[in-house]
C-alpha cells in the first residue's frame, strides 16, 4: 500500500455511505437486510481536474454513490468479500481514471452475539494492466498552412488511438522559429498521454499522422505543417539513430518548455527566457 501512497498522490473520499443490503450468509439476512457501511478510497495518478475546475477532469463521487449503491442494494450474494470485489470491478469498468480502489464493507448490526462495532472487509485493489502504462509528453508544432487546424487534427487523431488515454493539452503559443530563422513563426503545444505502446511503436504512430497531414520533409527544422516530438516517455532513456529520450535540446527550447510546463507543474522544467512565445489561445 505504501507505493500506491507515493505513486497515486490524487484521491477522492467516500466516507461511511450507508446502504441496506441483503448479503449475508443467513436466510434471514438476505430476507430482511440491515445497514451496510461503505468507505471507499479512489486513487488516480492523474487528476487534470485540479488544474482545470472541470468535472470531465475527473470522477463525479455522486456517480460513484449510486453505482455503488445499486450493487450493494441489490446483489444476491452471501460474502461481503465477494460483493466488495463485484464493487471494485463496477468502478474500474465505469471510471477509466481511477488506478487503485481502498474499500471497506461493514455491518454494524451483523447477526453475531456480543459486543462490537461492525464486522467488515477491506481490500485494495489496483488497476490490472496499469502497471505497464507510461506518462509521456509530447510537443507539437506547425508553421505552414492552417497552423491551428493541423494541431487539431493531430491532437483529434491521437484521441482516437485506442492504445492512448488522453490526459490533457496546453494552451496553443505562437513561437518564434529556433535554429533555422528564415521560416515563419510557429503554433506550438504540449500533450501529455497515458499509453502503453513502446517509444518505438508510438514513434511509428506520430509519423504517420506527419505523413496523414501532408509532411514533406524538405529542410532539416524548416517549415513543416505538423511536427510532433517526443518530449519525455516515463523514466525511459534511449541514444538509439531513430529516438533520443527525454529528447536533447527540450530544455534550451522556450517553445518546449512553456507549454509543457503549464500542463506538467510538477516536473522539475528548467526556467527558460519565454522571449518568442506567445499565448495565442486555446485548441
Ligand atoms: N521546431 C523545430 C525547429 N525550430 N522553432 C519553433 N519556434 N517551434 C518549433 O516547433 C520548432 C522550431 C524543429 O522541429
Ligand atoms: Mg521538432
Ligand atoms: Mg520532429
Amino acid at each position: 500500500m505504501d507505493n500506491m501512497t507515493d505513486k497515486f498522490s490524487n484521491r477522492i473520499l467516500l466516507e461511511a455511505m450507508e446502504f441496506w443490503g441483503y448479503t449475508g450468509c443467513l436466510d434471514s439476512e438476505k430476507r430482511s437486510g440491515q445497514k451496510f457501511i461503505v468507505d471507499i478510497v479512489l486513487f488516480f495518478s492523474d487528476l487534470p481536474a485540479t488544474l482545470t475546475d472541470e468535472l470531465s477532469d475527473t470522477v463525479h463521487y455522486g456517480e460513484v454513490f449510486d453505482l455503488v449503491k445499486s450493487r450493494v442494494e441489490s446483489s444476491p450474494v452471501s460474502l461481503i468479500e465477494r460483493l466488495a470485489q463485484m464493487v471494485v470491478d463496477d468502478i474500474f469498468a465505469v471510471f477509466q481514471r481511477v488506478s487503485a480502489i481502498d474499500i471497506s464493507i461493514r455491518k454494524p448490526d451483523a447477526p453475531v452475539s456480543g459486543k462490537f462495532q461492525s464486522m467488515g472487509v477491506r481490500l485494495v485493489r489496483h488497476r490490472q494492466d496499469d502497471f505497464l502504462k507510461h506518462d509521456v509528453y509530447l510537443s507539437l508544432g506547425s508553421n505552414i498552412g492552417n497552423r491551428i487546424d493541423h494541431l487539431r487534427n493531430a491532437i483529434t487523431m491521437i484521441k482516437d488511438n485506442p492504445a492512448i488515454d488522453f490526459v490533457r493539452v496546453s494552451s496553443v503559443y505562437e513561437t518564434r522559429p529556433v535554429d533555422y530563422l528564415q521560416q515563419p513563426d510557429f503554433l506550438n503545444i504540449a500533450c501529455h498521454i497515458h499509453t502503453r505502446l513502446s517509444p518505438d511503436e508510438l514513434l511509428r504512430f506520430t509519423q504517420s499522422i506527419e505523413l496523414e497531414l501532408g509532411r514533406v520533409r524538405t529542410v532539416q527544422k524548416g517549415p513543416r505543417t505538423i511536427d510532433i516530438d517526443i518530449i519525455m516517455f516515463g523514466d525511459v532513456r534511449i541514444h538509439s539513430e531513430r529516438l533520443v529520450l527525454p529528447h536533447p535540446r527540450m530544455s534550451e527550447r522556450a517553445f518546449v518548455i512553456v507549454p509543457l510546463r503549464q500542463i506538467a507543474p510538477s516536473i522539475d522544467l528548467p526556467e527558460l527566457d519565454a522571449d518568442g512565445v506567445e499565448y495565442f489561445g486555446e485548441i
